[in-house]
């Protein structure tokens, strides 16, 4: 038997929903009719009051899968089908009041479970039977049952009987809602089909042998035919095992179906008064009937439940397991209580350390740890694990082969339901690869910084020798290398722009031209070198007489300029007298005489004329005064006229 029927699926609840908006409550309508109809049959009581109801059941499941907005429309079948069912055995007063009390417990059980437990509602949580058994079972039927009883009360003459109809009614309800409802709400509802462990064909096997043993023992308990014997251990406890069977081994369709089918056995045959509680009094036997029966189908049920419960809790494990297992990180849990030993280890851990589970488990993970790490992160470790704390280190660890690796571990206290801490979970990653390449990376930077401040070592000395052989150049491009006083370009450059100054801002300039007297002969008598000397003190002697302005350069051979801003002729020619004097006086060591040699210069002075036009002008006249004390017979100065141009 296959209870995840195929076809019921697609004649299932919601094809109805989608498809008519009315013909779903007219087939509910029906079915409400004919369970009705079983349920009067099923009425043995004198007062007619059904001890087994199924009527309910049917607009309890179509309600729980029905969204609440389109429940009137369902209920509105209820009282016609009831009353149009009723009116056979009962007046219509009593039929529009049976009508009125199931539509009320049909309405309370279903807006309680949609309350405590939501639609579209399952039996598959057993939190969500016992709800059923509190909502419907107890709260709706019984407050139903109260106004059931109350109609047989007012209806019949023996008032004395409320309690016992009411009893007899709200066992009635309940026990048609418990066995009923499961069985057409999981025939609405698409069935779930994570209890699918097992072949399909083995499962039908199982199921039919299930349904068909079920269905020999019940009839030899509650039909007791003639070939059994009176003394015969025929017991309504011996279909116990049989549901638990159903339970454990099929889905709440399954159990349900079971339920359904002792039920129909024992009150077909409690009908005729047969069975276990034939010797009792007729209301006696019905309502130990009713209480077996409800006792086997709620704990069966529940029972159910749980199982499908557990199935699913362990796919949801099994696939974590599995994730847990496909990690590349390993993962170690340890109990949290005495030694802390490790009671499990995923692949992960394996590969990383080395170590398989069965060799880890029950040790604890201190073993793993080398010596030749950092004590300090180790205390951290024990330090957290004493105090319940998360605790994320990096540690050098031992694999299985004697080798060491970084592990990077994280360590995550579990608390229980309680708030105590139950286990520690690790996470342990492998980062020997990871710390290996940040290392060469650091030490690559640190080279690279090394080169890097060589290179600017050896920029700035390049750059400094550089600028060396640049104020060489430029020194050299400006200096007479002789003498080391400036040079013609150099003086000139300068002469123009003291020039241009004066000009534009009418200011005195005056130039001094010297010339050594007879340095050709100086040259000839006491060698080339000596000349050099000449030159050299020559040039000495008038720099040290300078002032910062001044410019003095040699113009070529033992010609020199000298350049005098903001100076006029007459204090230029001072300075010349000056000058002559201080050179007269020089004594020059010279090869071949005892004594020093001495030697003279001729000097021609010129200032700025107002209408001169250029440098040159002003150089040439000086040249000409220079030429003028050459022929007042040397070792003198000339001053040139100011006037002539
Ligand atoms: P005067 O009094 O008319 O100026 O006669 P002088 O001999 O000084 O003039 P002249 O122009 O006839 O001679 C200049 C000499 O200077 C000729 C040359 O050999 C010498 N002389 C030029 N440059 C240098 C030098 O760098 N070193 C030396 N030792 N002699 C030089
Ligand atoms: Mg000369
Ligand atoms: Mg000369």
């Amino acid at each position: 038997m296959e209870f995840a029927i195929k076809d019921v699926q697609t004649l299932s609840w919601a094809y109805f929903h989608r498809h008519s908006r009315w013909l779903a409550p007219i087939l509910c309508g029906l079915a409400y009719y004919v369970a009705a109809w079983l349920g009067m049959k099923a009425s043995i009581m004198a007062e007619g009051i059904a001890i087994f109801w199924p009527a309910n059941a049917v607009m309890l499941a179509v309600l729980l899968v029905t969204d609440q907005q389109r429940w009137p429309v369902f209920l509105l079948t209820l009282p016609f089908v009831e009353v149009a069912n009723d009116l056979s055995n009962f007046s219509l007063e009593q039929s529009v009041g049976f009508a009125l009390a199931n539509l009320i417990e049909v309405l309370l059980a279903a807006s309680l479970l949609k309350l405590s437990a939501g639609l579209p509602f399952k039996f598959e949580r057993l939190r969500h039977v016992a709800l059923f058994g509190f909502c419907a079972l107890v709260v709706a039927s019984g407050i139903a049952a109260l106004m059931g009883a109350a109609v047989y009360a007012l209806s019949a003459s023996d008032h004395t009987a409320y309690w016992d109809n009411w009893r007899i009614w709200w066992f009635g309800d309940s026990l048609g809602l418990l066995i009923l409802t499961p069985v057409v709400l999981e025939c609405l509802q698409p069935p779930q089909d994570n209890w699918n462990h097992m072949p399909r064909a083995k499962r039908r096997i199982e199921a039919c042998a299930l349904f068909a043993i079920t269905a020999v023992i019940a009839i030899w308990i509650f039909a007791k035919p003639d070939l059994m014997s009176e003394h015969s251990p025929a017991s309504p406890m011996l279909l116990l095992p049989l549901t638990i069977w159903a339970a454990s081994r099929f889905n709440i369709l399954g159990t349900a179906l079971l339920n359904l089918l002792i039920a129909v056995i024992s009150i077909v045959n409690g009908l005729n008064q047969h069975g276990p509680f034939e010797t009792l009094q007729q209301a006696e036997h019905v309502l130990r009937l009713q209480e077996y029966l409800a006792t086997l189908a709620f704990s069966s049920l529940a029972l159910a439940a749980l199982f499908q419960e557990l199935r699913l809790q362990n796919a949801q494990l099994r696939v974590l397991g599995r994730a847990i297992d496909a990690l590349q990180e390993g993962i170690l849990i340890t109990d949290a209580q005495g030694n802390q030993p490790i009671i499990y280890a995923n692949s992960g851990f394996t590969t990383i350390t080395g170590y398989p589970l069965a060799e880890v488990i029950g040790q604890n993970p201190s073993f793993l740890l080398d010596n030749s790490g950092d004590a300090e992160d180790t205390r951290k470790i024990r330090a957290a694990i004493t105090s319940r704390q998360r605790v994320r280190s990096i540690v050098k660890a031992r694999t299985k082969v004697g080798g060491t690796f970084w592990n990077q571990m994280t360590l995550d206290p579990v608390r229980d339901e309680a708030g105590n801490v139950s286990h520690f979970v690790g996470i342990h990653h492998d980062i020997t690869e990871i710390m290996a390449a940040e290392s060469a990376l650091h030490s690559a930077h640190q080279q690279l910084e090394n080169t890097n401040r060589e290179l600017e070592r050896r920029i700035e000395l390049r750059t400094h020798e550089l600028q060396q052989a640049n104020r060489k150049l430029a020194e050299l491009a400006s200096t007479d290398p002789l003498t080391g006083a400036y040079n013609r370009r150099y003086f000139m450059d300068c002469a123009h722009d003291e020039f241009d100054r004066a000009v534009r801002y009418s200011r005195v300039l005056a130039v001094i031209a010297i010339d050594i007297d007879n340095f050709k002969l100086i040259n000839d008598k006491y060698g080339h070198a000596t000349g050099d000397n000449v030159l050299i003190a020559l040039t000495k002697t008038i720099e040290s007489s300078l002032r910062p302005a001044d410019i003095f350069a040699r113009f070529g051979g033992e010609e020199f300029f000298l350049l005098l801003p903001e100076t006029a002729l007459e204090e230029a020619g001072n300075v010349a007298e000056r000058l002559l004097v201080a050179i007269a006086n020089l004594q020059v060591p010279a090869d071949g005489i005892a004594d020093s040699l001495a030697f003279t210069v001729s000097i021609g002075v010129a200032e700025r004329n107002p209408h001169e036009a250029s440098i040159e002008k002003l150089l040439e006249r000086a040249d000409q005064a220079l030429y003028a004390a050459k022929h007042a017979g040397r070792n003198c100065v000339r001053r040139a006229n100011l006037q002539i141009a």
